[in-house]
Parts: C-alpha cells; sequence; structure tokens
C-alpha cells in the first residue's frame, strides 16, 4: 500500500496466512430474511449464535471480507495481543478451554471466532465478499433494502455489527503520496514486505504502536518512532496457561467460569477510578512510572516517554518490553508528530528530519465516524451520518429514532476502558434478543426509537461522563469526537449496563404498524394504541 487510502479490510496476502477454512460459504443471497447481520466479528457471530441458540434460522450474516474474525482478522502486525485476560475475552456461552496464554494472542482469537463460527453452525448463514453498499428503510413494505456486492436482498431487522475498529485512520500528511517506499497501516500489515536491514518510521504510540515496535526492533537497522503523546505502560502480567490447567478447565468447565468471574470482579473494582475518583489512578501511576524508570536509564530519553496526562485519561497499554526495545541501538524517539514528508524524508513538528525507507502509520480507527453510518438509510431517506452529524448517539447504545428494526452492535456509549468489550456485546445481544422478542409479541411491523427516549438517555450518559478521567484527566484521545464530547465509552460500570440493556422498554418506542402509510415525516405516523404508558427513565 501506497499512498494515503486504506483498503477497507486486509487481504489474504495482508493477513499471515488465511484461516484454513474461512474463506468458503454457503452460496448465494436470499431475496429476504427476517434478520441480515453486517460484519462477522465478535458482535456479527455472536448475533448470530445467540439468534441460532433462540431457534432463529431465518438470518445471514454479511462479510466484506474473505473471511471472518473483524478487526482480529484485519490486525496480523507482529505481536497482535488482547490486553483483557483470555477467560474473560470469550463468550460466556462458548468458554475455550485451550487459551495457551494468560493474554490471548491475535491468531488464537482469529481461531477461537472460527471456532464459535463452527459450533454454533454460523457457517451456512456467512456470506463473504458481500459488503453493503446501501441499506435503505421502505416504509411501505416495513423492510430493509440491501445492496451488496454480491446481490440485493431485503431484511425485516438489521443488525449492524460493523465494529468501532474496522475501519483504519491514517493523518492527512501533506506529501505523503511523494514518499517512495513502503508504507501500511498497523491493521493492514504488508507480509511481503521485508523489514530486515530496513530503516523504519513508525507514526504513533497506542495499543498497536507498543505491541508492534519491540517485534520489529530487532530486525530493522533503524527505528524512528514518532510520539505526539507518551502512553502510560504498566507491565504486562502475562504467562502461559499449563496443561494442568486446560485439562481442569476441559473437565471441569465449572473452574473456568470461576477463573472468568475472578478476571470479571478484579477489572471491575477498577471501575470506580475511571469513572469517579480519577486521583484513585495516581497508585497505578507510581507502578507505571517504576516500569519506566528500571526499563529506562537515560534520563532525557525517560522526560521523553513520560506522560503529562493522568492515567487512564487514553487506554492504559501492557507491555513488558516496549521501553527496553526504545533503548535499542538504532531507535530513536522522535517527541513530536508526524507533520509532511517530502521524498524519502519524514518532517517532525519539532523540525526534525528522519529519512527512511518504510512507514508504518499506527494510527487508530474512524471510531467517531464509522463508515457504515453514511450507507445506512432510515425513515424519509436520512441516512445514520446525516442523523449523527459528527455527534453519534444512540438509546441504550443500540437504537436510534428514525431508524426502525436497526441494531447496532458497539453502538455509542458502548466502549470500555477497563473491561471486556465481549461482556458488552453480550449484554447489547440479550437486548437485540429482547427486542425481536417484542417484535413476535406485539406484533407491529417496526419499532422506531422515540427520540425523548434517547435524549434522556444520553442525557443521563452526559452527567456520568463530566467527572470521569476521560473528561478530566487532561489528554485528547480517540474516544473523544471532533467537538471533544465522549460518543464511544461507557460511564459507569458494565452490571449497571447489563441491567439497563436486560428488556426492551416498549414505552421508549413507537410501535409502527405494517403496510404503506406515508412515513416521510414523524408526525404522519400512524401509532398502535398503547397499553398504560410507562414513563421512560433513560437512566443508564
Ligand atoms: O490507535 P490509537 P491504536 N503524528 O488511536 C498517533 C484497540 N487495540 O491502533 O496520542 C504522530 O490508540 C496518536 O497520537 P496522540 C484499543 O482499544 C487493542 O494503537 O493522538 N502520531 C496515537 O499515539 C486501542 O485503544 C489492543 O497524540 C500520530 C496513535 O497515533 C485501539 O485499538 C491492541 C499522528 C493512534 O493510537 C486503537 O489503538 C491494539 C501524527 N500525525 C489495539 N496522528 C488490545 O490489546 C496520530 N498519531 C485489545
Amino acid at each position: 500500500m501506497s499512498g494515503t487510502s486504506v483498503p477497507p479490510f486486509a487481504t489474504a496476502r495482508q493477513r499471515e496466512r488465511p484461516a484454513a477454512d474461512s474463506r468458503s460459504d454457503a452460496g448465494g443471497l436470499p431475496a429476504h430474511v427476517r434478520v441480515a447481520i453486517i460484519g462477522a466479528g465478535f458482535g456479527g457471530l455472536g448475533a448470530g449464535a445467540r439468534l441460532r441458540r433462540s431457534g432463529r434460522t431465518d438470518f445471514i450474516i454479511l462479510e466484506r471480507a474473505d473471511a471472518l474474525g473483524g478487526t482480529w482478522r484485519d490486525n496480523s502486525y507482529p505481536g497482535c495481543a488482547c490486553d483483557v485476560p483470555s477467560h474473560l475475552y470469550s463468550f460466556s456461552f462458548a468458554p475455550n478451554p485451550g487459551w495457551s496464554h494468560s493474554f490471548p494472542r491475535q491468531r488464537e482469537i482469529w481461531r477461537y471466532l472460527e471456532d464459535v463460527a463452527d459450533r454454533h453452525r454460523l457457517r451456512e448463514h456467512l456470506r463473504f465478499g458481500a459488503e453493503v453498499r446501501r441499506a435503505r428503510w421502505d416504509a411501505a413494505s416495513s423492510r430493509w433494502h440491501l445492496e451488496t456486492a454480491r446481490g440485493a436482498l431485503t431484511a425485516e431487522v438489521v443488525i449492524a455489527a460493523s465494529g468501532a475498529l474496522a475501519d483504519p485512520k491514517l493523518p492527512d500528511v501533506p506529501g505523503l503520496d511523494s514518499f517512495p517506499g513502503e508504507v501500511f497501516h498497523s491493521a493492514r500489515w504488508n507480509h511481503d514486505y521485508d523489514l530486515t536491514g530496513k530503516r523504519v518510521a513508525v507514526i504513533g504510540t497506542g495499543a498497536s504502536a507498543i505491541q508492534l515496535v519491540p517485534e520489529i526492533a530487532p530486525a530493522v537497522s533503524a527505528l524512528v518512532l514518532f510520539q505526539r503523546t507518551p502512553a502510560w505502560v504498566l507491565p504486562r502480567r502475562d504467562r502461559r496457561v499449563t496443561p494442568a490447567e486446560q485439562w481442569l478447565y476441559r473437565t471441569l468447565p465449572l473452574t473456568q467460569r470461576a477463573a472468568r468471574l475472578g478476571v470479571y470482579l478484579s477489572r471491575e473494582a477498577a471501575v470506580g477510578a475511571f469513572v469517579a475518583h480519577p486521583g484513585l489512578l495516581r497508585y497505578a501511576q507510581r507502578a507505571a512510572l517504576r516500569n519506566l524508570t528500571s526499563a529506562v536509564p537515560d534520563p532525557a530519553l525517560r522526560a521523553k516517554l513520560t506522560p503529562r496526562y493522568v492515567m487512564g485519561c487514553k487506554r492504559i497499554l501492557l507491555s513488558n518490553d516496549y521501553y527496553p526495545a526504545l533503548t535499542r541501538p538504532g531507535a530513536e524517539v522522535v517527541a513530536a508528530g508526524l507533520a509532511r514528508v517530502d521524498g524519502a524524508v519524514l518532517h517532525a513538528e519539532d523540525g526534525s528530519a528522519h529519512e527512511v525507507d518504510c512507514v508504518i502509520f499506527a494510527t487508530g480507527f474512524h471510531t467517531t465516524d464509522p463508515l457504515i453510518a453514511q450507507r445506512v438509510y432510515g425513515a424519509g431517506g436520512v441516512s445514520l451520518a446525516q442523523a449523527w452529524a459528527g455527534d453519534m448517539r444512540a438509546l441504550r447504545g443500540t437504537t436510534i429514532p428514525g431508524f426502525p428494526n436497526f441494531c447496532l452492535v458497539v453502538g455509542p456509549n458502548t466502549g470500555l476502558g477497563h473491561s471486556s468489550m465481549i461482556y458488552m456485546i453480550e449484554s447489547q445481544l440479550n437486548y437485540i434478543m429482547d427486542y425481536l422478542a417484542a417484535l413476535d409479541r406485539t406484533r407491529p411491523a417496526a419499532l422506531d426509537a422515540r427520540p425523548a427516549a434517547q435524549r434522556d438517555w444520553c442525557a443521563a450518559i452526559e452527567r456520568r461522563m463530566a467527572p470521569t478521567v476521560w473528561s478530566t484527566g487532561g489528554c485528547v484521545s480517540w474516544y473523544l469526537n471532533a467537538a471533544g464530547r465522549n460518543p464511544t465509552l461507557w460511564p459507569a460500570s458494565t452490571l449497571r449496563f447489563r441491567r439497563a440493556t436486560r428488556r426492551v422498554k416498549l414505552a421508549e418506542y413507537d410501535l409502527l404498524p405494517a403496510g404503506p402509510r406515508p412515513l416521510q415525516h414523524r408526525g404522519a405516523r400512524r401509532r398502535f394504541p398503547r397499553g398504560p404508558r410507562v414513563r421512560s427513565t433513560g437512566r443508564p
């Protein structure tokens, strides 16, 4: 890859090796399904598994790439691993007694997802190369019309699980097109390019960079790390899971459940520091500073690597080999952003210039402006991107007024800074399953979130967000949108989110009847007679 564009997903050449059987799928598209799921990562596969477990088989999973796995398929950079412990980074309904380490590696997670697809008979529902180009709600038929790279279909309900870490982000660097060498993003690793002996620039110091830097440092002749903001780095307490432990988990699954609960509770115990008492994080800051001091003897380098914001404001990073890699001969930390490129020379914001053969962007993802929002058109022909206008919001992280029968997985304000996203995904799946049950029970054609319900929900989130470390910690992070608002993280315990997504409150929805009707504006909508009015608490 060169220039400033990033391919939408990693091709087999950009991955180390495609999973053995992930490229086959069950054939053409049906004309109509009850549920269309977009994306075959944790969210989409989880949705499929939950549908099958509830006895529903009339669904399809549309995946734009040629394999399942989502972000764990696309991020194949050396050293890629998860910083959430294995036992918790898996579905509660699909435990894996075979995890090799306490923190799972990328390939192992990818294999786990392949296994989930097999165990829950999802292969017959998967369609690869079926990128959704447009999804349009048709009020007359109360159906979603989907146009995909493999043809068209209609669906009663769409579950969009395209992920928050799906579309890589490149900074707009003037002159990048003039760079004669190799350029790629960490999430589109070029495995055909041999870094041995090359002068390599890495842009960024987030979770991806700190994992890949130690892996490439021994091979390259020069490593230039462009660091705009130093990160807080804690030691990673990783170890091999012994065969005896694996045997125990296989033989007595309850023991793995207990281990999972232990990890969950220890992570959950930290939430108060993030959301209410950021001062408590100074204890962890001390441990991180000790980690830095012991690994980096040079005071000048140490000063460059010392963060100047409250820990937790950006994602806390875990590594034992990042700092040592930066002390190697040939490694240089440029304490400034990449400003411009002139041929093979990279100019930093501090005025320094660095000639390199290869540039690796570890610059993150489009988290607050997801691509899928530009492709989904709700009632009145308004796209989700237009409805959000750069500020994404959803009722209980899942549904949006004007987008009937459309559910997001990993929607606005469902992200975490302290625990496993899989737990949050499962909470959302509970909600979506209840949403489908509510459609079956009350028999409207569609449920449409009420604007007032979404407003109340988002206002409560806003109040909870104010004292969090993400708002007060003195940093700019990918959690925030261009206006400085945080539409990504959940500002409370995961248990609170679980409770808030247990059931769909029908009072928060308009129940839309079937049949043709003018649905160009909300006032023209026919409504079902209601039962007793339940006031929406909008309380997260
Ligand atoms: O991306 P990021 P990431 N010049 O957005 C810098 C998940 N993840 O891919 O901090 C120089 O965090 C930017 O600088 P600044 C996890 O949720 C999980 O690393 O904005 N630098 C920043 O340092 C994570 O949070 C795992 O000042 C420039 C970096 O690019 C999320 O993915 C592993 C620049 C972007 O960091 C994203 O992580 C890996 C410029 N012009 C990823 N422009 C797990 O272990 C931007 N930057 C679960």
